[in-house]
């Protein structure tokens, strides 16, 4: 990526694109263009189109996305699939049109089949069903592999994916019914503390077992990729061209159950787990396979504790309402 390149960061507020902002700050990139969902709807083809054509990027990180948790997936469906798909299809064939250098498309481990062999490589993609509590989104983002895959083949672009674990840390979503489960808990753990509860509820039975990078290891593994790695460089098997995508995370995992007592002993609370077994477990295991990414040079640093501590004390920080307030 050239310093002085353009940048367009989708989705710059969230979780994964905040921290994109931040080291690509870091990193001297100075010519960053935002828009914020008032200002550009990337749900809508026109606006999306009068964009690109008078802004003209050079560089795309494509990190806007309807995100959440288990039941916001489950619940939400309809929203999932249609607001994902509009929204990487206005944004990746934007690019295309108005020739943009390199996009990369961030999708999630869940596009894994929910039995796939552990830890998932990327060619599990598509080898049976998926989990049923997410197949809307998951759906989503396999279009948005195949449509990177497919411009890349049919015209020549450099559209590069990458599926990431279960990300947590500052910005993140923390509202109780659609975020993810590691802000979660530490919001129900810290409320739960300061009320002074016996117990706390640990939604499902505890035992599925998730792994969690850091966002901004994350966006660390986004601009590695954007300024070292070339679509090309990822096609192993000339003659049928797929799976291209590439996985990000620790290549570890702990359970549900662990992961609540980890954020137990960082918050200091000191009452028990209730699991709600009529919440859903959602998939057992998806711990991904991390060697492609190793081998093209890139390693996470932030260890749970570590991340679970920083995240916990950005929470506190960002005031988010006690209880009763
Ligand atoms: O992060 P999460 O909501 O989604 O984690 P997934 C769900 C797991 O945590 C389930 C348990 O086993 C839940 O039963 N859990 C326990 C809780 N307590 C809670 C709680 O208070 N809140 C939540 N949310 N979960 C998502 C997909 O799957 O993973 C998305 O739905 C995306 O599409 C994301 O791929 C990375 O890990 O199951």
């Amino acid at each position: 990526m050239n310093k002085n390149g353009k940048i367009f960061v989708a989705g710059h507020r969230g979780l994964v694109g905040s921290a994109i902002m931040k080291k690509l700050t870091e990193k001297g990139y100075s010519n960053i263009i935002i828009r914020t969902r008032s200002e550009l709807d990337l749900v809508n083809q026109d606006a999306v189109a009068a964009f690109f054509a008078s802004e003209k990027p050079h560089y795309v990180f494509l990190a806007a996305a309807r995100v959440g948790g288990i039941m916001a997936n489950n619940t939400y469906r309809a929203d999932f699939i249609y607001e994902n798909l509009m929204i990487q299809n206005n944004v990746i064939h934007q690019s295309y049109m108005n020739d943009v250098k390199k996009l990369l498309f961030l999708g999630s481990t869940c596009i894994y089949p929910k039995e796939a062999p552990q830890p998932m490589k990327e060619e599990y993609l598509l080898a049976s069903p998926l989990e049923y509590t997410n197949e809307p989104y998951a759906i989503a983002k396999i279009a948005g592999v195949k449509m990177c895959e497919s411009y890349n083949l049919q015209h020549g672009t450099n559209f590069i994916s990458v599926m990431p674990t279960n990300l947590y840390g500052p910005n993140d979503n923390f509202d109780l019914e659609t975020s993810h489960v590691l802000p979660a808990l530490i919001r129900k753990v810290h409320e739960a503390k300061e009320r002074g509860d016996a117990s706390v509820e640990i939604w499902g039975s505890g035992k599925p077992k998730r792994e969690f990078m850091y966002s901004e290891d994350m966006a660390d593994a986004c601009v590695f990729i954007m300024e070292r790695i070339d679509f090309r460089d990822l096609v192993k098997d000339k003659t049928e061209i797929r799976n291209t995508h590439i996985n990000i995370g620790t290549g570890k995992d702990i359970s549900i159950r662990e992961l609540a007592e980890l954020i137990k002993e960082v918050v200091g609370f000191e009452g028990e787990l209730k699991f709600n077994p009529s919440k859903p477990d959602g998939t057992m295991v998806k711990l991904t396979d991390v060697s492609k990414l190793s081998e093209l040079g890139w390693q996470y640093k932030t260890e749970l504790e570590e991340g679970v501590v920083c995240t916990y004390n950005r929470f506190l920080k960002q005031n988010v309402p006690s209880v009763g307030s």
